[in-house]
């Protein structure tokens, strides 16, 4: 395996992997490319996900991997990833990139569907309060070799613990715990107060920390450096 292609179409993400890999890897590891670095990239289709009650998010890794592992001819690791809230049963899970809809395509671009999530999550958690708050990152990668046809080869998990800070009218003054703040990360990391005793005492969201920090901590990193490990254990076997 000489390159491996990051199977997503999350700048975000394609930039914390690429990172996550560089720093796991040995010398000598596969050359680590983004979709947008293939030729041809504009004619690539993006595998349909499951957004609802049929998905999972290793079920959605494995299609995203096997989709861009089909057109690319080459190695994919794809990342299926969201938000877990006790509070709301485990959702929005596999809905997260579009939770404001229920699942639905929006058509807005990243950044406003995020806003319209999170806006929809701390409304959807009022009146809870913070110790019933309890919610997780989970990660599911999946990586798919191409073929005739291109298979699931190796799959890892990470997860990153936290709750959900409270909107400034229901903090009663504990500015510490109010959200949404920060500004690295993407997604929900403006709301989840991380609780894993290295992320800090429960008062800094994930999008306070550095994106080196972030790396090192959250649920893509864990699944990441997982996946480096498995994949020097399959490379050794040879
Ligand atoms: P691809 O499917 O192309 O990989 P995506 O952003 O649509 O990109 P997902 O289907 O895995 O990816 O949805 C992930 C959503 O979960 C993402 O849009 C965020 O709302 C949330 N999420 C995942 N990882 C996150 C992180 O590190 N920080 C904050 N939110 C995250």
């Amino acid at each position: 395996m000489r390159r491996i292609v990051i199977a997503t179409g999350n700048p975000k993400k394609v930039e914390e992997l690429r990172s996550i890999l560089a720093e796991a890897m040995d010398e000598g590891g596969p050359e680590v490319l983004g979709l947008a670095d293939l030729p041809g990239a504009d004619r690539l289709t993006e595998p349909e996900e499951h957004h609802d009650e049929r998905g999972s998010f290793e079920g959605n890794a494995r299609l995203k991997a096997i989709g861009y592992a089909a057109q690319t001819d080459l190695p994919c690791l794809a990342d299926d990833s969201g938000l877990e809230v006790d509070a709301l049963g485990g959702r929005p899970g596999v809905i997260s990139s579009h939770y404001s809809t229920g699942g639905a395509e929006t058509g807005l671009h990243r950044e406003e569907r995020d806003g319209a999530n999170n806006r929809k999550l701390l409304e959807d958690l009022k009146g809870v309060p913070l110790e019933r708050r309890t919610a997780r990152f989970v990660c599911v990668m999946a990586l798919a070799m191409p073929g005739d046809p291109p298979q699931v080869v190796l799959t890892s998990r990470g997860e990153f613990e936290g709750r959900i800070g409270l909107p400034e009218a229901e903090a009663g003054g504990r500015m510490e715990l109010v959200v949404p703040r920060g500004g690295g990360g993407f997604g929900y990391d403006p709301l989840l107060l991380l609780t894993e005793p290295q992320a800090g005492a429960g008062t800094r969201t994930s999008a306070e920390l550095s994106p080196e920090e972030k790396n090192r901590l959250s649920h893509r990193g864990k699944a990441a450096r997982a996946m480096v490990e498995r994949i020097g254990a399959m490379r050794a076997e040879r």
